[in-house]
């Protein structure tokens, strides 16, 4: 496929399909046609080769040695009737989280003060929810205000919307509002049956046109085939327009859930993946997610070298672990990256 020689400049424009090279003066991030064949052929590609097509987009849109931080807080844990396999938090699995009931607001501006002081630039509050009652949605509004007030960026996650939720949480101050289409359409059933990919595209949907930004990604290492990483990678890069933020979770394996056992993947997979993001959506930011914890300082400094330029920040994600504060400050000073 003429896009897909390892040639960076063959097509004239670095990163880019022959195909979308007549959309190139359109908005900021418009789609740029990648099937799931093209992503395929991209994590094929021999590694040297993929990476330096990764370097070259990520170094033409992103200042090169600049990482976001994000800090999440759990605001509900626990007691989830939805039945996604990897998850610590339905209420199915029998796994060592404890329930916790909505913080309070006093509790999640405390929370967002200290992420603040730690230098995150970014709060993101998620809850175990299939989606939010009404009464819930309307503490939701409050936290956001609050952290908005704060001079944070705001996100949250907090499951499907109904309508009328999106424009309530964009007009409380809500920045990114999180919600991953998680993995391939054709490996989707094997994860997740209490809700389907359309519920999942519907959500977006609301979320784009109550003029929120997306925060949309997926999880590598579910036990998934190569092809089919390159389809989620290629649905991600064909919403229209596609996601300002894209979390690559590597999956954090639970006691109790279904995906615990599941064969370890290849962390040069987990490296591919990142950099077929970076190259299908030049603009987004690409976050490196779930799973730092389990990876080695060296695999890190190959997802930053793929164009990863964003993290979660704080020694905790939702309910399982994150490198402590220290280890990541001293791995940022090492790799000369600076918060941003
Ligand atoms: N309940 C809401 C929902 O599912 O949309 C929001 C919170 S949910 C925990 C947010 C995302 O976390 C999931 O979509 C999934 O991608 C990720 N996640 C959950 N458990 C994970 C795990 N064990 N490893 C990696 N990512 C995980
Ligand atoms: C996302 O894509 N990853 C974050 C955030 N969005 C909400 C969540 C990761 C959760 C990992 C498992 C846990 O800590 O419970
Ligand atoms: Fe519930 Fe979200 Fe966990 Fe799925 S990922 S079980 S919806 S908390």
């Amino acid at each position: 496929m003429s896009n897909l020689i390892a040639d960076p400049t063959a097509n004239g424009i670095e990163g880019r399909p022959a195909s979308a090279l007549g959309k190139l003066a359109g908005t900021v991030t418009e789609s740029l046609g990648w099937g799931a064949r093209e992503v395929e052929a991209l994590l094929d590609l021999p590694f040297s080769d993929l990476m330096y097509r990764a370097q070259n987009v990520h170094r033409q849109y992103h200042d090169p040695n600049a990482v976001q931080l994000s800090t999440l807080i759990s605001v509900k844990t626990g007691g989830c009737p939805e039945d996604c396999g990897y998850c610590p938090q339905a209420a199915r699995y029998h796994t060592a989280v404890e329930n916790q009931e909505m913080l309070t607001l006093e509790e999640v501006v405390a929370a967002a003060a200290a992420a603040k002081a730690q230098g995150a630039s970014r709060f993101c509050m998620g809850a175990a929810w299939r989606g939010p009652k009404q009464r819930e949605i309307g503490k939701m509004t409050e936290m956001v205000k609050a952290v908005k007030a704060m001079g944070l960026e705001t996100c949250a996650t907090l499951g499907m919307l109904k309508p009328g939720q999106a424009e309530q949480l964009r007009e409380s101050g809500l920045d990114y509002y999180n919600h991953n289409l998680d993995t391939a359409p054709e490996f989707y059933e094997e994860v997740i049956t209490t809700r389907n990919y359309q519920d999942r595209l519907d959500t977006l949907e609301k979320v784009r046109s109550a003029g929120i930004h997306v925060c949309c990604g997926g999880i590598v290492g579910m036990g998934e085939s190569r092809r089919a990483r390159a389809g989620l990678i290629a649905q991600l890069a064909s919403l229209d327009p596609y996601p300002e933020s894209v979390p690559i979770n590597h999956l954090v394996q639970v006691e109790g859930t279904p995906l615990h056992g599941t064969a370890a993947l290849d962390p040069l997979e987990f490296v591919r993946t990142i950099a077929a993001a970076r190259i299908t959506m030049p603009k987004a930011m690409v976050r490196l997610s779930a799973g730092r914890r389990e990876m080695s300082d060296a695999v890190q400094a190959l997802c930053f070298l793929a164009g990863a330029n964003s993290i979660f920040y704080g020694e905790k994600l939702l309910t399982t672990g994150n490198p402590e504060t220290e280890r990541d400050k001293a791995l940022l000073n090492r790799l000369g990256l600076r918060p941003a």
